[in-house]
């Protein structure tokens, strides 16, 4: 089994964060991590990074022989604000690159994979509270068609070929590390920035629009406790539902008062508006617990406390 991780998509919200833990856990010369777009500044001494296009099938081969890829987590994606606007190319990126790193599996190249899925893969007609792991899904969105897409081309390579390929429904991760690219739930991260820089935010979903959500060392966790189970837990292809939080723009308002009292927010919905309808409220997460002992940890105030802590140094920092 080659022990090498290679990590696609590296320099996004999750692929910064998962990178460094990859890292450390690993060490620094069993990960490699790449992108589409060279890092801004130095490539850090000890850390490998290539520039690769997760749709350009030779490319990703060549990385993977080169070297010695054992696990490919797969985090290139286009999210499901900015897919409404490219439809055909979010769907030629979510999927081209899904497919690619598959058959590198079926042939042998790599052993495991992970790719997250979202819980945009649920729509309308899904039930929207506690939504369950199985249920109708009818997505909206060209994001979560792609997802459930994925999800199925998961299951079939795992039942055809025994790929072991595993997967999260992530909901809305929030983080201060880095800023996530074109989802309906960024709101929930950019309230932090703005409540830090001008005491005021202009929401782009409606007060009440309650969305699943998750401090990102929660969907971290998840993640790895997930890639660590044994294969016999999780034997059966699952994109799993994980379940952390679930607030609306007013309630997340009403926690950041509690710490700065001025915050004003505003509403102003625009066309994430109806994507986030489509989505569940909240998830039921009864089988990633039952299966590989999943828990959230981290809760409302916990999360409100961290971001403004956090942001409150890396805003008012300037970088050398
Ligand atoms: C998005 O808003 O598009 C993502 C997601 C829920 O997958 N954060």
């Amino acid at each position: 089994m080659k022990s090498k991780t290679l990590v696609i998509g590296a320099s996004g919200q999750i692929g910064t964060e998962l990178t460094h833990q990859l890292r450390v856990l690993y060490g620094f010369d069993q990960v490699i991590a790449t992108d589409i777009q060279p890092p801004v500044g130095e490539i850090p001494e000890g850390e490998l990074f290539d520039v690769l296009d997760a749709t350009d099938g030779d490319a990703v081969r060549a990385c993977v022989e080169k070297h010695q890829i054992g696990t490919v987590y797969l985090l290139a994606a286009m999210l499901s604000a900015t897919a409404e606007k490219a439809p055909r190319k979010a769907w030629d990126l979510n999927m081209n690159s899904l497919l690619i790193v598959l058959d590198l599996a079926k042939d042998g190249l790599i052993d495991k994979i992970f790719w997250p899925s979202s819980i945009a893969v649920f729509g309308p007609t899904s039930p929207k509270q506690n939504t369950p792991q199985a249920c109708v899904m009818e997505p909206t969105t060209v994001y979560g068609i792609s997802k459930l897409a994925g999800e199925n081309w998961c299951s079939y390579y795992q039942n055809k070929y025994g790929v072991d390929v595993r997967s999260i429904r992530y909901p809305g991760l929030i983080s201060w590390k880095a800023l996530p690219g074109g989802g309906t739930t960024d709101y929930a991260i950019a309230i932090f920035h703005e409540a830090l820089k001008t005491g005021s935010y202009n929401c782009f979903l409606t007060e009440n629009t309650v969305l699943p959500m998750m401090h990102m060392d929660d969907a971290l966790r998840a993640t790895l406790e997930l890639m660590h189970a044994d294969l016999s837990d999780v034997n059966q292809f699952k994109a799993y539902n994980i379940a952390g939080l679930s607030f609306s723009p007013k309630d997340l308002s009403k926690n950041i008062q509690g710490q700065i009292p001025n915050f004003k927010i505003l509403y102003q919905p625009d066309f994430r508006q109806s994507i986030a309808d489509s989505w569940p409220s909240s998830i039921d997460d009864s089988e990633a617990a039952q299966d590989w002992k999943w828990k959230a940890q981290i809760d409302l105030d916990h999360l409100t406390s961290d971001m403004i802590n956090n942001l409150k140094t890396t805003l008012f920092t300037p970088n050398d």
